[in-house]
């Protein structure tokens, strides 16, 4: 071990204790590899902090001895963000899991960096609020790895991604000083909004150990429908009428017509609406009383939506035979089957993830078009197209051709030639750093490489993420 790690980890011991500095291969294993499995790496250790001083001595130990620091929440990250490929150390904040009394006048609460997204979730329904962002990692996500970046998920659509939610936060800039601002002022224009700064920041700036978060309304009663549909694009102008006609739109969720097969495969479960369709609709809507039935709510709704997309929408055949839920159980059998399809993806192999943002103008073609290039170029390998159609972020998941990037070479391509983005809601991480160029003009990377460097000048956070190794 180098000199500088070994007096770093004696450091850190001294700060977290040596029952928090984990060095064994068998303990630190579960941390240098990410949930695709595409990235893995070796840590000289994994630091679980266990207070926001800790955090800070963690950041000046890591000054002083030029060590560099990937933090790491629930290891969910989908871009290779959260797993030390250059040997960095790993910290930890799972062990700030603290969450204040829910401030049930405010509709706000402040939580630890560690806590996950369902405990909070939990915490907030316990106090009559709900949190607005949901996702299928809900179990092992936290919400500092949701700021660091600026997750999206389910209901984007109807409350907007985490920095949406996000009216505070306390952190350790990469100097080792700790921010905090936490009173939760919903108008607060004193100056640069470092909370906003940090949210998508990918743990490049600072290490967020605590979160103050927007609560919203819990939903009324619910309702899930399953459309299937002759292509993506009816299901784009389906979802676009649905989000003119109704607010109680919570989830407007997509998938191509193989994705749905597969995934119905994967579950072993048959498809509950019309088994050959081009594309599917989830739609979740919720009543606007208490004791308005849902399913006639969204039976309205999407009647209205299918005669305003036109016939290619397939019309009200589309709409008699959807799959609709109203009890928990029914709309979490139809939720599986759009949030099964990573699980679906990873069971075929190692994931090549594309997310992605289209113009709504280009969306559907893109999906075609990009399945369709796949199979040309990679006839073995399998795509699955699915997303968040309301907001224009699609999945393309290829598994099965080859390990190099090619394939996020042709897909992306297609991205940038749209007009699209690289990076709807997961962050560059490792994954996409070569493509941040495409994206971003130089006097825009100047401009972040600058934030980056005033706020982490030794360059100990997470360097190895999202700028190009050459710009
Ligand atoms: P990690 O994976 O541990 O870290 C992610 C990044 O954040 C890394 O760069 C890391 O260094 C940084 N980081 C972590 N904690 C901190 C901290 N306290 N301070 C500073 N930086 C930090 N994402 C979506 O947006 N929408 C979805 O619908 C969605 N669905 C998913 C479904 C599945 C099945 C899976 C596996 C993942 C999904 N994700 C989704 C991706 C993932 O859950 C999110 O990116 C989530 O925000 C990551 O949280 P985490 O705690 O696991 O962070
Ligand atoms: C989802 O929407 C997640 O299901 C994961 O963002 C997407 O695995 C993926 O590519
Ligand atoms: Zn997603």
């Amino acid at each position: 071990m180098r000199r500088t790690v070994a007096d770093f980890l004696a450091g850190a011991e001294q700060a977290v204790g040596t029952a928090h500095v984990l060095t064994d291969e068998a303990e630190t294993a579960s941390s240098t590899t990410d949930w695709t499995r595409r990235w893995s790496g070796e840590t000289p250790a994994v630091v679980r902090p266990g207070s926001t001083g800790e955090v800070a001595e963690l950041v000046g130990l890591a000054r002083t001895h030029r060590v560099a620091l990937v933090p790491q929440g629930g290891n969910t990250g989908l871009v290779g963000g959260s797993v030390p490929l250059a040997g960095e150390v790993i910290v930890s904040l799972g062990r700030l899991a603290a969450i204040e009394a829910v401030d049930r006048v405010a509709g706000q609460v402040t939580v630890g960096a560690g806590v996950t997204l369902a405990t909070l979730q939990a915490a907030a329904a316990e106090a009559g609020w709900a949190f607005g962002v949901d996702l299928a990692a809900r179990d092992s996500a936290t919400v500092g790895g949701m700021v660091a970046t600026n997750a999206g998920g389910l209901h984007v659509v109807r409350h907007g991604t985490m920095r949406a939610q996000v009216v505070g936060v306390e952190a350790v800039l990469g100097t080792a000083t700790v921010v905090r601002r936490l009173s939760g002022l919903v108008k607060d224009n004193t100056g640069y909004d470092l909370a906003q700064l940090l949210c998508g920041s990918e743990g490049t700036l600072g290490i967020v150990t605590r979160a103050r978060l927007r609560l919203v309304p819990p939903p009324g009663p619910l309702a899930v429908a399953l459309l299937g549909l002759p292509s993506m694009a009816a299901a784009v102008d389906v979802a676009a009428a649905l989000r003119v006609r109704s607010g109680g739109v919570r989830a407007l969720e997509a998938m191509t017509g193989d994705s749905m097969r597969r995934v119905a495969g994967f579950l072993e479960v048959a498809v509950p609406t019309t088994p050959d369709a081009g594309a599917y609709l989830l739609v979740e809507a919720e009543s606007p009383t208490p004791d308005t039935d849902p399913a006639f709510t969204l039976a309205d709704a999407l009647t209205h939506a299918a005669h305003a997309a036109g016939a290619g929408a397939g019309g009200a055949g589309a709409v008699d035979d959807a799959a609709v839920g109203t009890t928990a159980g029914e709309r979490e059998r139809l939720w599986r089957l759009r949030e099964a399809q990573p699980e679906a993806a990873a069971a075929l192999g190692v994931v090549h993830k594309l997310d992605v943002t289209l113009p709504t103008a280009e969306l559907a073609g893109f999906c075609d078009d990009v399945a369709a290039a796949i199979a040309r170029s990679w006839p073995a390998a399998t795509t699955f197209v699915y997303g968040h159609v309301g907001d224009g972020n699609v999945h393309v998941n290829v598994v099965g051709g080859p390990a190099s990037d090619e394939i996020d070479d042709l897909v992306l391509a297609e991205v940038v030639d749209r007009g699209g983005s690289i990076s709807a809601e997961h962050g560059i991480g490792v994954a996409k750093k070569r493509w941040l160029t495409r994206d971003r003009s130089p006097a825009e990377i100047a401009a972040m490489r600058s934030i980056k460097h005033a706020l982490d000048p030794d360059g100990i956070l997470n360097p190895n993420v999202l700028f190009p190794d050459v710009d």
